[in-house]
């Protein structure tokens, strides 16, 4: 037994200037992303044709300030495919709120009759187009639904949730 305990150790020792040898070239050589602004996390989310987002999950600390930047990867015109991402309310109903928004075409799916519901929203996207926007998360921990408000996007999918903690 004791035989193989100084090749254990070595092993051992080998693998610890390994990993020790990797982690600082890994630190220098990663590009941290440019943020959006000082200081906030910046979220790239995505959305398509397929009518979903990338994400259906992102997660952030309570009061935590991030910055959501969505990018309409898709090819349809504006007026078929528009995209938006809209955070709303802790138990908000988004169903009832996505309904409410398909009559509110002349301000982008976003009625007023609704906007103390929305934590934060970007603008209305046609195919490539981008927007962003930096917000603080909610300082109570739970889940916060987002979604698009373009008349049946949410239906098909095209939702996910903050998760806050
Ligand atoms: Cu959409």
């Amino acid at each position: 037994m004791n035989r193989f305990t100084p090749s254990f150790t070595a092993l051992l020792v080998g693998a610890c200037f390994f990993l020790a040898g990797c982690g600082p070239q890994k630190t220098e050589t990663a590009t941290p992303p440019a943020p959006a602004a000082a200081g906030a996390k910046v979220i790239e989310i995505t959305a398509g044709d397929n009518m979903k987002f990338n994400l259906a999950e992102i997660t952030a600390a309570p009061g935590e300030e991030i910055t959501v930047a969505l990018t309409n990867i898709g090819t349809q015109p504006k007026v078929a495919m528009g995209h938006n991402w809209v955070l709303l309310k802790k138990d908000v109903d988004a169903g009832a709120f996505a309904t409410a928004a398909m009559q509110a075409q002349s301000t982008e799916y976003l009625p007023a009759s609704q906007q103390d519901n929305v934590l934060a929203h970007t603008r209305l996207l046609g195919a490539k187009e981008k927007d962003k926007v930096t917000f603080k998360a909610p300082a109570e921990p739970g889940e916060y639904v987002y979604l698009c408000t373009f008349p049946a996007h949410y239906q098909m999918g095209m939702k996910g949730v903050l998760i806050v903690r």
